[in-house]
């Protein structure tokens, strides 16, 4: 018997075609792969994750320390550590970093068998609480969210892997609302002309090697670096942020994601901004490109073929 996803959930679908109600009982993991491949939001009206209900009034009072600098509350697994927050006494820095541990826990265990394909060399990136009103949110231009943008790190190279996110709204009275544009290979379709070539694209070292760097590195000090594919994505998502001419005319579409929902998303390839809405948690995985299994629909290759490069 081949192993089903068992729990039924809604792909709505970003190229203006309308959603899909999947039943988890008759469909695989590699229905669920390939919804997300295609540029599909997959959606579940209540969430597969639960917490305590004294768990959620906690993260529901928490504040953020020095909301210009720090995008968000942020736990690391690796460290198993909480970064940018503003708890105040231990126990409540100790309490935060329980439950985000405890999230990332869940999430991590749910996607092995409902992604099952990805968990093969998946890493496991941070997972973040955002409890900042996302209305009205004032930041530099570059890292705004409520501009439509296709998600690139600027400090964590990925080298054409992919960035999947998984978000829960616990806001217990208000929708979270995202606006969703074309997918990045219409996006590229559409501006090839306008933005700068690519490097070359199988290059997986870092670029921009310097004695400083390679020295850090030796002593194991964190270099952080780009490659070529990465440093095009970043280009990429500033171009789209800077373009207000896109931002205001290109198509889009309107989603409200309910309190008590959650959604996963492939968002280096669909097009999103945060419109409004408080108290969101999410899981950053980074999916090998070897896993995927649609591989013509990765930026990489849709970069590869757009500039003649295979
Ligand atoms: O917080 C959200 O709902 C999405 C924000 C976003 O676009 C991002 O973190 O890249
Ligand atoms: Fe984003």
């Amino acid at each position: 018997m081949t192993a089903t996803t068992s729990i039924d959930y809604q792909v709505f679908m970003t190229d203006g075609s309308s959603a899909v109600s999947v039943k988890g009982a008759q469909a695989d993991p590699d229905t669920a792969c390939q919804f997300l491949e295609k540029g599909g939001v997959i959606f579940f009206p209540e969430t597969p994750f639960k917490f305590s209900e004294s768990d959620k009034a906690f993260l529901l009072s928490q504040k953020q320390k020095d909301a210009d600098y720090h995008k968000n509350i942020a736990y690391r697994p690796k460290e198993d550590r909480v970064t940018g927050f503003g708890a105040q006494t231990n126990e409540e820095a100790e309490e935060l970093r329980r439950i985000m541990a405890d999230f990332h826990s869940q999430t991590t265990r749910f996607l092995q068998n409902f992604l099952a394909p990805y968990a093969r060399h998946w890493k496991i990136d941070y997972a973040s609480f955002r409890p900042i009103e996302e209305k009205g949110r004032k930041m530099r231009l570059r890292a705004r969210n409520d501009l439509l943008h296709v998600d690139s790190f600027p400090t964590r190279p990925i080298y054409g892997d992919r960035i999947l996110r998984t978000f829960i709204n616990i806001n217990p009275t208000d929708d979270r609302i995202w606006n969703t544009s074309e997918t990045f290979e219409k996006l590229l379709e559409t501006f090839q002309g306008s933005v700068k070539v690519p490097g070359n694209l199988d290059k997986v070292a870092p670029s921009g090697t310097s004695p400083l760097k390679s020295m850090a590195k030796m002593l194991g000090l964190k270099a952080n670096g780009s490659s070529p594919y990465d440093s095009w994505m970043l280009h990429f998502h500033n171009f789209l942020k800077e373009n207000s001419e896109f931002q205001e005319t290109c198509r889009k579409d309107n989603w409200q994601f309910p309190p008590n929902s959650s959604w996963i998303v492939f968002t280096d390839m669909v097009s999103h901004a945060v419109l409004s809405g408080q108290y969101a948690l999410e899981q950053t995985i980074i999916v090998d490109k070897q896993d995927l299994v649609l591989p013509e629909k990765a930026p990489i290759n849709i970069l590869k073929r757009m500039y003649n490069r295979v």
